[in-house]
């Protein structure tokens, strides 16, 4: 059974040492502690979105400086994919500025997913809200997980987003499982919400059933020009709180330590691997905001002993499920 909102909010209340302390075993009893999972990010479609996300610099309803691109071709996304495997890192993920795709949108995002899957990567995309058929579509192409966010507790999210609800997200979550997709979903904190809103997203996030494979825990990058652009930065405390949380109330999840590791000191990142973060975003750029250079996450990597996650091969993962 996932845990309720009750011993979420409970977890998040114990002295931070005690609650580190039974991160890490949890983590422990799960995964390899010293490894953590590289994904790399790339912005597909950017710009001129629908929505009005009001964390996002993608919005056309924002005026943040972020221009409407048309859609990157095969050959950028495949160069791209072909650097981000130099790098070392093992999962692509494809990120556009889309309410949902329409059908036309979606056949040459089929062709890039393909072209990623070739190239031995293991593929993400993040497109927005899916119809009917389109997650099948998605699957047969070779697409590993879909990336899509409950971003924040039901009731706070009316708050940030009005375009679309709650119960849009889950729809979308759910024909993605059913399609068989792996899911990878999480949320944001940062943007002013309670401490009680962080354990409401977790509790939806644990009560997903089965739980997403991988869940990205976000720090907002305050974007100039969107509603949140001026918020005040969550303190660090809370945030490693959180981290531990998401850990304990996912055992088998990877948790991504996401945007807004540019902002944070090396310490502070340790501590939030210590905390049960397993997963990061490589590379210079998110979608549209900075990130770490390669060379400062190798460095880092090394200072603390971190290695690369293999990737799960069919048998390791029948092994952690029977675990
Ligand atoms: N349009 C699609 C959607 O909304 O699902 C996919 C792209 S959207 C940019 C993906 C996720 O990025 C959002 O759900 C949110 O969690 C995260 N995100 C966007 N802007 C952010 C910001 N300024 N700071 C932190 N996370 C952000
Ligand atoms: C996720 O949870 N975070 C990523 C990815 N999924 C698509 C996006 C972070 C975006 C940060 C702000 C930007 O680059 O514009
Ligand atoms: Fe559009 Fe996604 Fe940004 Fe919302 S988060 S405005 S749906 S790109």
């Amino acid at each position: 059974m996932s845990p309720s909102l009750a011993q979420i909010e409970g977890l998040f209340d114990q002295p931070l040492n005690d609650l580190i302390f039974q991160a890490q075993t949890v983590h422990r009893r799960h995964f390899d502690p010293n490894a953590v999972q590289v994904s790399t990010l790339l912005s597909i479609k950017t710009g001129g979105c629908s929505e009005d996300c009001g964390y996002c610099s993608q919005s056309a309803r924002h005026h943040t400086g972020v221009e409407s691109e048309a859609l990157l071709s095969l050959d950028e996304v495949r160069q791209a994919a072909e650097v981000a495997k130099a790098h070392g890192a093992t999962r692509f993920c494809m990120g556009a500025a889309w309410r949902g795709p329409k059908d036309k949108d979606l056949r040459p995002v089929l062709e890039m997913i393909r072209a990623v899957h070739e190239l031995g990567l293991e593929t993400c995309a993040t497109l927005g809200m899916l119809r009917e058929g389109q997650a099948e579509a998605l699957a047969e192409a070779g697409l590993d997980y879909y990336n899509h966010n409950l971003d924040t507790d039901p009731e706070f999210y009316r708050e940030v987003i009005s375009t679309h609800d709650y119960q849009d997200r889950l729809d979308t979550l759910h024909k993605v499982r059913r399609a068989g997709l792996k899911v990878c979903c999480g949320g944001i904190v940062g943007m002013g919400e309670s401490r009680q809103h962080r354990a409401g997203l977790i509790a939806q996030l644990a009560a997903l059933d089965p739980p997403p494979e991988s869940v990205p825990i976000n720090m907002l990058v305050p974007i100039p020009g969107t509603p949140l652009g001026d918020d005040q930065a969550l303190d660090a405390v809370e945030f490693v709180r959180t981290i531990a949380v998401a850990r304990i109330a996912l055992p088998r999840s990877v948790v991504r330590l996401s945007a807004g590791r540019n902002d944070m000191p090396e310490a502070l990142q340790a501590l939030c691997f210590l905390a049960g973060a397993n997963s990061i975003f490589y590379g210079d750029k998110l979608l549209t905001a900075p990130n770490p250079e390669t060379d400062s996450d190798q460095r880092l990597f090394d200072k603390l002993g971190i290695h690369a996650m293999p990737v799960e091969t069919g048998s390791e993962r029948q092994r952690l499920a029977k675990a």
